[in-house]
């Protein structure tokens, strides 16, 4: 009984948070109406009802379509706000937010639109809410290094609003040696680097992502298990696990909750951490996903609570001097 409260009221960080997959179907169909934007569903409830994945692409189809609804830099702001307003019942007090721009500059809408309305709402957020938040562009794995690198350039003159990179979309078929010269150059700007890898992909994936895009967070990660070799190097380096329970299950990397592999990542030693990545698609937000999977899984503990929750902290890109306050 004390388990849940502690999850529900610990300051938390959230390190793995597409902010496109906090957009409620209730706001797609606001921002829909407010743009003239046709979508191809009649209804919240019936866009709900889409919501049956059966791996990453068909999530990933139904997300791009949501996404369509973006156009101005208020839309971007009120999308952020919201997650933000979210994040703070949860007692999140620091979030590094992903956002994917190749979807809207794709449509013509312009990189600056979409970083200057996310950007105010983190500042908004650590204004009135007290969250530190922090923003990392992430290229579309199925699309080309060409197509990547074109975007890290448009995005230079708001260098200053982005803490670090990413990759995500389609894993499978899409390695991360794919965008090895991208990833050197964001290196050379000073940029932080992460990568989904072992969601959908296998070990190799997670491996390349080290050692060719040398990044400082893995994203899922959870096929590690499979390399006994892997796990050691991860757990010797703490390199950190962001994995997202709830996502796992709704796009079928696990069959339900309880075979999750998280007790035995943690008991393996990594620095594994808990996150939503889609909260709006996947059926919860932080605390959610906390609760769920501690309820599933009763190997989880009072102990691995604050483990996970101080992995959270130290996997942040926050300087350890300014983690003043947090677990
Ligand atoms: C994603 Cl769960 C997941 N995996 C890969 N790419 C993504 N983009 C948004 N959610
Ligand atoms: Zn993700």
């Amino acid at each position: 009984a004390a388990l849940p409260a502690l999850l529900r009221t610990a300051p938390k960080a959230e390190l793995h948070i597409h902010i496109e997959g906090s957009l409620e179907p209730e706001l797609i169909f606001q921002l829909a109406q407010r743009n003239g934007v046709a979508l191809a569903y009649p209804s919240v409830q019936a866009l709900r009802e889409a919501y049956a994945f059966t791996d990453l692409q068909s999530f990933l189809d139904i997300y791009y379509a949501g996404a369509s609804v973006l156009l101005h830099e208020l839309d971007f702001f009120d999308m952020a706000w919201a997650y933000f307003e979210r994040a703070a019942a949860d007692n999140i007090v620091h979030a590094e937010l992903f956002f994917d721009p190749q979807t809207h500059t794709a449509r013509g809408v312009d990189i600056g639109t979409v970083i200057r309305g996310l950007h105010h709402a983190c500042q908004r957020a650590h204004q009135e809410l007290g969250i530190s938040a922090s923003l990392i562009l992430c290229f579309l794995r199925h699309l080309s290094q060409d197509e990547a690198l074109a975007t890290l350039e448009a995005a230079l003159p708001y260098r200053q609003h982005i803490v670090g990179v990413g990759l995500d979309s389609s894993e499978r078929g899409h390695p991360p040696e794919k965008f090895t010269e991208v990833f050197a150059r964001a290196r050379a700007l000073g940029l932080r680097c992460v990568a989904h890898a072992g969601e959908e992909g296998p070990p190799a994936y997670i491996e390349g992502a080290l050692d060719v895009l040398q990044v400082q967070r893995i994203d899922h990660g959870v096929r590690c298990l499979e390399s006994p070799a892997l796990v050691q190097r991860l757990a010797a380096s703490r390199m950190p696990l962001t994995v997202c329970p709830l996502s796992n299950v709704k796009l079928c990397v696990f069959k339900t909750l309880a075979d999750h592999n998280l007790p035995a990542l943690l008991q393996a030693g990594l620095c594994a951490t808990v996150n939503s990545d889609d909260p709006a698609y996947f059926g919860g937000y932080l605390n959610t996903n906390l609760l769920a999977t501690f309820e599933a899984l009763p190997q989880l503990g009072v102990r691995e609570a604050y483990q996970l929750l101080r992995n959270g902290f130290e996997a942040s890109f926050v300087p350890a001097e300014q983690r003043d306050g947090w677990i």
